[in-house]
């Protein structure tokens, strides 16, 4: 570890940092039939194998539904102070919409572990496993879904209720439906056309604003937020019209390119109270019935901005100051899995733009590397690409939080785990994974990690 920089006494995060690391339901915990949970979309499309590159899926992978004391144990070690799961809908509430006392009871044991070892829960109430028997009477294009979700909340934070104060409504709502229900990568796999595209996104905004006057009610002291996902457009200059042009696109809708990115259409009508002009300019003959009551129940003012930054892109301007995308030389530096490219400016320049445009404290709800980790001959798993990833994109995420009030930082992931459409193959742990005896060992990132939560960060 002596190559890594860390200076003493430089600190570069404030005491009550939030340290943490992130983990999905169905991308960990497997007993996929145990007490009576219920399949969701995601068992569904995985057992199609043509959805899945190594035809794996999440029947076993972790095993955390079983194994979450060694999980709590491999968090505490690891020195986090917090720790980001989601709730398997189709666990704590079975196909006749009652309640599965089982199923919650897995969560209330895991949330006293957490607090027992001094670890906070933040938990995501939708990670993307919409129970199967939901997405039969219609998924998110079919408006009974909020109340169907809002009964779910109901449930999970009166259950929780004293044991988690901290919600992330919904994780990448570009994902759930560009790549579940227009490219058909993710599950249902289920291809809208565009008049129904946004319908779901306009249902998905309202299950968002329910589930906040829910977690209000039911949560005193309760912190909420929402996590979408994006790719930040990083300046390669220091100059002040490129940053405002690559701002400007940052939030700007590209209705053929970039719908799957898009940050103003699922922010704005958070934080803004509407949706941005241009989506009313380019959808006008589609668009879904927008009220002012479901604007007013979707704005509910929320705490944190959250978001789940991997990589980005680099711009600069041309001769006649138009924005042009750098494109990625042979041979950059890159993660194993195509998306992910070493930009750690992402995490300077994404939170600036967020923070300047909805003026709430920012969250990096997920960050990571996907590498060809396997164990060594001396029984250990070097991941030197990780550790230098984290660095950089730390180092970044340091420097703007000396601007902006940036409350944390969650590394996806805790271990390997099932990697969507990707499966088994594609590892982002700092711990690795055995799937075949569900064996955990620490990486080397696992210890770096550990490091820099010690010493309140890097440089
Ligand atoms: C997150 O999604 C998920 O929340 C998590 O479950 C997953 O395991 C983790 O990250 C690692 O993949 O426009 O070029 O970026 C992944 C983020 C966002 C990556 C959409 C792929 C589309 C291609 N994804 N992105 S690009």
């Amino acid at each position: 570890m002596e190559t890594l920089p860390f200076l003493e006494g430089e600190n570069m995060f404030s005491n009550d940092f939030i340290f943490g690391c992130a983990t999905a339901s169905y991308q960990i915990e497997g007993s996929i039939d145990e007490d009576g949970r219920e399949p969701s979309i995601w068992d569904t499309f995985s057992n199609d194998k043509r959805n899945i590159i190594d035809h794996s899926d999440g029947s076993i992978v972790c095993n955390s539904y079983k194994n979450y004391k060694d999980d709590v144990r491999l968090l505490k070690e690891l020195g986090v102070n917090s720790y980001r799961f989601s709730i398997s809908w189709g666990r704590v509430i079975d196909k006749n919409n009652q309640v599965n006392p089982k199923g919650i009871l897995y969560y209330q044991n895991l949330c006293k572990e957490l607090l027992k070892n001094n670890i906070k829960p933040y938990v995501t109430l939708y990670h993307w496993d919409m129970p199967q028997w939901l997405m039969d009477i219609g998924g998110f294009l079919n408006r009974d879904i909020i109340k169907y979700f809002s009964y779910y909340v109901d449930v999970i934070t009166k259950a929780l209720d004293g044991l988690a104060y901290d919600y992330i409504t919904i994780n990448e709502p570009q994902c759930i439906i560009f790549m579940g229900h227009d490219l058909c990568l993710f599950a249902p796999g289920i291809k809208y056309n565009e008049k129904e595209l946004l319908l779901a996104i306009h249902n998905l905004l309202l299950c968002h604003g329910h589930a906040v006057s829910i977690i209000r009610r039911n949560i005193k002291n309760s912190t909420i937020g929402f996590a979408p996902c994006s790719r930040p457009l990083v300046p390669s200059t220091n100059n002040q019209l490129l940053y405002k042009k690559c701002y400007q696109k940052y939030f700007s809708i590209d209705r053929y390119n970039e719908f799957a990115n898009s940050v103003a259409i699922y922010s704005d009508p958070i934080f803004l109270g509407d949706y941005p002009k241009e989506y009313y300019d380019i959808f006008k003959d589609i668009l879904p019935n927008i009220t002012k009551e479901d604007l007013e129940i979707i704005s509910q003012p929320i705490d944190y901005i959250y978001q789940n930054i991997y990589t980005g892109n680099y711009y600069s301007l041309d001769k006649d100051n138009n924005l042009v995308k750098e494109e990625f030389d042979f041979g950059y530096p890159e993660g194993n899995i195509d998306w992910l490219q070493l930009v750690p400016e992402a995490l300077y320049y994404g939170p600036k733009y967020l923070y300047e445009r909805y003026k709430k404290p920012i969250i990096i709800s997920e960050n990571g590397f996907c590498n060809v980790d396997f164990i060594s001959l001396d029984k250990k798993c070097h991941d030197p690409q990780r550790i230098d990833y984290i660095h950089r994109y730390l180092i970044e995420l340091e420097k703007v939080s000396k601007e902006i009030p940036v409350k944390g930082y969650f590394y996806w992931s805790l271990f390997d785990n099932f990697e969507w459409n990707s499966g088994l193959r594609k590892r982002f742990g700092l711990v690795h994974m055995d799937y075949k005896t569900e064996k955990r060992t620490p990486k080397d990132s696992y210890y770096y990690y550990q490091e820099v939560i010690k010493n309140g960060g890097v440089l």
